[in-house]
């Protein structure tokens, strides 16, 4: 899809009621899938942003149900906030049109807005482990606001969007159909996803017979998706609500660990960078715990490391698959570059393999 022009993005901002004098739209580089930009408005001497997104539908094909689910989780978290009055995080508000739905469809696509979370900023790599306990507390706190509201309220988007088994299976398909450049290309990461077939059942297995709890989650909780104070450092926000379904909560804190406790970037090329760091693990583990021990079951807290290893190899998979696919899920800058990210999802599974004793709770 080609890049919104200024007049499509004035379209888009138009169809939703925002207060003051529109000043400019600048773009912000965020996430693998939607385009974002950042309006800002001038009421007297007061400025207000918005975060404009128009959305994929290649990807959320039913943009109602995903929609839904964002006003659900924001309308319950604002509402939550209000009546606590606490203020060590801010939820993120979205703002209907003017007809007052949740998004608009225009000429160039379907746009949703947000309020932007004043002066904040998101980190690609984590500067060490005062911002990783920050970061996992910022999503213990997430989850925590959450636990009140039934996953039979949200629809599930993305159909077995957290099943391992199901992203395996996915995996299967994909090499079966995959040229032979490419299979030629991934042998040693289709190989190292073979060898561990059988973890991906576990907490499939445990939801299904009900030793793990069903539970709202955000499902996506990559350092970046979390907004920093400016002048203190600390963590105000979470954004990023497309995966906010019914899933099992370890999702999150393994999701947290794959990136936040790497030792390279999500696409590194140098091999002998890719690795997890155990201090960042362990402030992980203790911030995501500071926030969530008491609502989590002993089961859940056992298996905290399990899933930093469980995930990371999910979304490996995930990873290696559309590159065996020919890459036409995540978006990509240059060719390998989803090999590149599977790469470095296994070198941390197998890293985080021979330190299991160390990262056991
Ligand atoms: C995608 O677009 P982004 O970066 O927010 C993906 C996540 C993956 C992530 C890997 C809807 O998220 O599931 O973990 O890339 N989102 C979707 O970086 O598939
Ligand atoms: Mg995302």
């Amino acid at each position: 899809m080609q890049a919104p022009t200024e007049q499509q993005l004035h379209e888009a901002i138009a169809c939703f009621p925002l207060d003051g004098e529109f000043l400019d739209v600048r773009p912000l580089r965020r996430g693998h899938i939607h385009d974002t930009v950042v309006s800002r408005f001038r009421k007297g001497d007061h400025e207000t942003q918005y975060i404009h997104q128009r959305m994929n539908d290649a990807v959320f094909p039913d943009l109602d149900v995903l929609m839904e689910n964002i006003h659900a989780v924001s309308d319950h978290m604002v509402r939550k906030h209000a009546a606590e009055c606490a203020d060590e995080f801010e939820p993120l508000r979205l703002i209907s049109t003017g007809d007052g739905a949740r998004y608009a469809r225009t000429e160039s696509g379907a746009w949703r807005t947000f309020v932007f979370i004043e002066n904040t900023a998101s980190f690609d790599r984590c500067a060490g482990t005062e911002q990783a306990f920050a970061a996992a507390r910022a999503f213990g706190w997430f989850q925590r606001q959450l636990r009140d509201l039934s996953p039979d309220r949200l629809g599930e988007t993305l159909p077995r969007f957290f099943s391992s088994t199901h992203r395996f299976a996915q995996f299967e398909v994909a090499r079966a159909a995959a040229s032979e450049d490419r299979l030629a290309s991934a042998a040693a990461e289709i190989a190292f996803a073979l060898e561990r077939r059988e973890m991906v059942s576990v907490v499939d297995d445990m939801l299904r017979s009900g030793e793990m709890p069903s539970r709202v989650v955000h499902g996506d909780t990559k350092l970046n998706n979390i907004l920093f104070c400016d002048t203190t450092g600390a963590a105000k926000g979470i954004v990023d609500l497309d995966t906010c379904m019914p899933g099992y909560s370890l999702y999150d804190f393994g999701d947290l660990v794959r990136f936040t406790a790497a030792t390279s970037a999500e696409d590194e090329r140098e091999q002998d960078r890719i690795g997890t760091d155990l201090g960042l693990y362990r402030a992980l583990a203790e911030g995501y715990l500071s926030m969530a021990s008491d609502f989590l079951t002993p089961r859940e807290i056992e298996l905290m490391p399990f899933a930093a290893r469980l995930v990371t190899f999910t979304i490996g998979l995930r990873f290696l698959a559309d590159h065996l696919n020919g890459d036409h899920y995540f978006k990509i800058e240059r060719d390998g570059h989803n090999l590149d990210r599977a790469r470095v999802q296994f070198g941390m599974v197998r890293c985080m393999e021979a330190r299991a004793i160390e990262m056991a709770c």
